[in-house]
């Protein structure tokens, strides 16, 4: 994927004129956000193309896809059909979920990002002992791109060294987590970040300083 200035706005605002005004301030700079339940839920999946239509947006749907085949492969449609270019699945609940919605992203010519280990402090009571098992069922799978946590760069350096150099790996955490974006780039292609650019007094702004920050 290629990510404009290594950075994804993750779009949880939940008001639709609100965050169409934070992209309208961004637009310039950035070509991919990323959209989740916060806003989905609020708004409906006609946002996808709200972002594509008026601002040629990139869109990766977050909705961490973590159900039995069938219904992933349901998620995954919708998500698809609605315009979304890639969504973020789960791999913690296995091969044959995770490929149902790999299977529906091919037949989009979509993408599917492989959540491997969280960024949230939580993430180390269950999921980080299992993440590097994951990253690795990914390789296996033949997936190319990976979500991977800015908060521990030293498990982001890990499923770096698993997924290998030819995979793409996108990473939250950055700013209110307390990831460091020049630190993140280390092992991550893209990073990922939210309220430090759409919670603040002025977006632009924020995200320029941001940018500079990784030039
Ligand atoms: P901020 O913390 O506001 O920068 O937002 C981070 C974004 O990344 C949110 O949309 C989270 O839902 C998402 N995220 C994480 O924060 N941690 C993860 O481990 C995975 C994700 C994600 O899949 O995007």
């Amino acid at each position: 994927m290629d990510v404009k200035n290594n950075i994804i706005l993750a779009m949880d605002l939940m008001d639709l004129l609100n965050a169409y005004e934070v992209a309208e301030a961004i637009a310039e700079d950035i070509n991919t956000i990323k959209i989740g339940y916060p806003l989905t839920l609020a708004e409906g999946l006609k946002s996808i193309q709200i972002f594509k239509e008026n601002f040629n947006f990139k869109v990766i749907c977050d909705y961490k896809v973590a159900d039995i085949p069938e219904t992933n492969s349901k998620i995954a449609d919708l998500s698809f059909d609605a315009g979304a270019d890639a969504i973020i699945t789960h791999g913690f609940v296995g091969k044959d979920s995770v490929e149902a919605c790999v299977d529906i992203a091919n037949s989009y010519g979509g993408d599917v990002f492989l959540l491997t280990e969280m960024s949230h402090p939580g993430a180390k009571m269950f999921l980080q002992p299992v993440a590097d098992e994951i990253a690795k069922m990914g390789l296996d799978m033949g997936i190319k791109n990976y979500v991977a946590p800015s908060t521990r760069i030293d498990r982001l350096s890990d499923i770096r060294n698993i997924v290998g150099n030819d995979s793409f790996i996108i990473s939250p955490g950055v700013g209110t987590q307390g990831g460091d974006p020049k630190d993140t780039l280390k092992y991550a292609d893209a990073l990922i970040i939210g309220r430090s650019i759409y919670e603040a007094d002025n977006p632009k702004t924020a995200l320029d300083e941001i940018s500079d920050s990784i030039k």
